[in-house]
């Protein structure tokens, strides 16, 4: 880290042991993992500062932002609009959420049965190691899933401020005016909390920032259609999480270098591995940092992963917001057209989901789907097996991976994903 920050950690409430200890791990897996990559593009170093970073000088800059008046808002789910954060003078950032932490504590207030990714939000809370979720002035919790929605109401009781958003389970008319209130609602709660009033100047430019955000990532997915693939499925997912948190200005721009490198290699059949290497799409639950379990077991297989069909990766990014709207009106009308398409399995039925997962096995040229679940997530667990089928009807080779944050199950996964690749092959 470029400098000692142990006093601003110590302003956020943070553990100082506890924290040092989560940084540690961290720093050692995130070392270990991605920078004993071969022919990483040089561009990625951005991201190793980043994560070098990623509780020091991003801390600084959200600490700095609250200290000239602008609030900080936590949120655990691409449902929770960016456009209006941003247009309201609040910074959104994700909750990361990606591994165990605290589990002795967390499974005092919920049941082991939980998944993983609830289970770390609490285990971040209780632990008191997650400067993101201390500098928020706001915490956004969703209905989606049964887990999330009941685990809210006992995180209510440890967060200060936990705004609940109620979302629809179906695509239907009545779901998306629910959907709408709920974005109208939120824009309000926004609104009181930071003083600022959302204008049609102030929407269009969130709008127009996030869009260029997802953008630039759309430009990083187009590029991992080549063979040899250009960038491995390690540093694509690693750019994936850094957009729930850094700088959206800076983002869109780092992410552009890491294309315009891309391009330069593609033009030189470049790849981060020999061409004709398998390539596979995952497909499932987010994985959130510091969640690389499956690409470094899949990618030191022998084989990469081209795509992600998650909410960390391209069901979050997928679709921009029409910012041509003339009126608050009919930009938050935008918003609500663009976050309605997300295809999340706690919708149902959830078809489109599926198309998307064969549209990218087209795409992306993959010749197999891994399909991610975390133990517990009843609603990726049960869309894992209609996935299945319909991959297989259609000659896509499918494995179904269930696994959790731990790292007890590593030899065995690896060796189900090897036989996969090597069916492959
Ligand atoms: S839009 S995927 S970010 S809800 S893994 S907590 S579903 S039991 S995370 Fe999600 Fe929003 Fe949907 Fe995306 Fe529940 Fe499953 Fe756990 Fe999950």
């Amino acid at each position: 880290m470029s400098q000692d920050y142990t006093d601003m950690w110590k302003g956020l409430g943070l553990d100082l042991d506890a924290h040092n200890a989560l940084l540690g791990v961290l720093g050692q897996g995130y070392h270990d993992i991605y920078l004993g990559q071969e022919n990483r593009p040089e561009s990625m170093a951005y991201f190793d500062f980043v994560m070098a970073e990623v509780h020091g000088l991003r801390i600084q800059e959200l600490v700095d932002e609250k200290k000239v008046g602008r609030k900080i808002i936590g949120s655990y789910c691409v449902f929770v609009p960016e456009e209006i954060t941003l247009a309201a003078n609040a910074t959104l950032v994700g909750l990361c959420s990606g591994a165990d932490f605290a589990m002795d504590e967390v499974e005092k207030i919920l049941p082991r049965n939980t998944c993983a990714l609830i289970k770390s939000s609490f285990g971040f809370k209780l632990g008191k190691v997650c400067p993101y979720l201390e500098s928020a002035d706001m915490v956004v919790g969703e209905n989606t899933c049964d887990g999330k929605k009941k685990a809210y109401e006992t995180l209510g009781h440890l967060v200060e401020n936990l705004y609940l958003m109620d979302l629809p389970q179906v695509k239907s008319d009545q779901g998306k005016s629910l959907l709408r209130s709920e974005y109208f609602r939120f824009k309000a709660a926004v609104e009181e909390l930071t003083g600022v009033a959302i204008t049609t100047e102030s929407l269009k430019q969130a709008i127009q920032t996030v869009n260029a955000k997802r953008a630039a990532i759309h430009r990083l997915t187009t590029l991992r259609k080549a063979d040899p693939a250009p960038i491995s499925g390690l540093d694509a997912l690693l750019a994936n999480q850094v957009f729930f948190y850094d700088n959206p200005a800076r983002f869109t721009e780092s992410v552009h270098k890491v294309c315009d490198e891309l391009e330069q290699r593609i033009a030189e059949r470049k790849g981060v591995f020999a061409e004709k290497t398998p390539r596979i799409l995952v497909s499932g639950c987010p994985q959130a940092v510091p969640n690389w379990k499956l690409p470094f077991i899949v990618e030191t297989s022998g084989a990469v992963i081209v795509g992600e069909e998650s909410c960390v990766g391209e069901r979050g990014t997928r679709n921009l917001t029409d910012a041509s709207g003339e009126t608050v009106e009919e930009m938050m009308a935008a918003i609500v057209d663009r976050y309605f398409q997300v295809d999340c399995a706690i919708f149902t039925p959830n078809p489109e989901r599926l198309a998307h997962i064969e549209e990218m096995v087209g795409a992306y040229k993959a010749d197999g789907v891994i399909h991610y679940g975390l133990q517990f997530c009843q609603p990726y667990l049960m869309e894992s097996m209609p996935v299945e089928t319909a991959l297989k009807e259609k000659g896509i080779p499918c494995l179904r991976l269930e696994t959790d944050y731990s790292m007890a199950d590593m030899g065995q996964i690896k060796t189900r994903v090897e036989a996969f690749i090597e069916q492959l092959r």
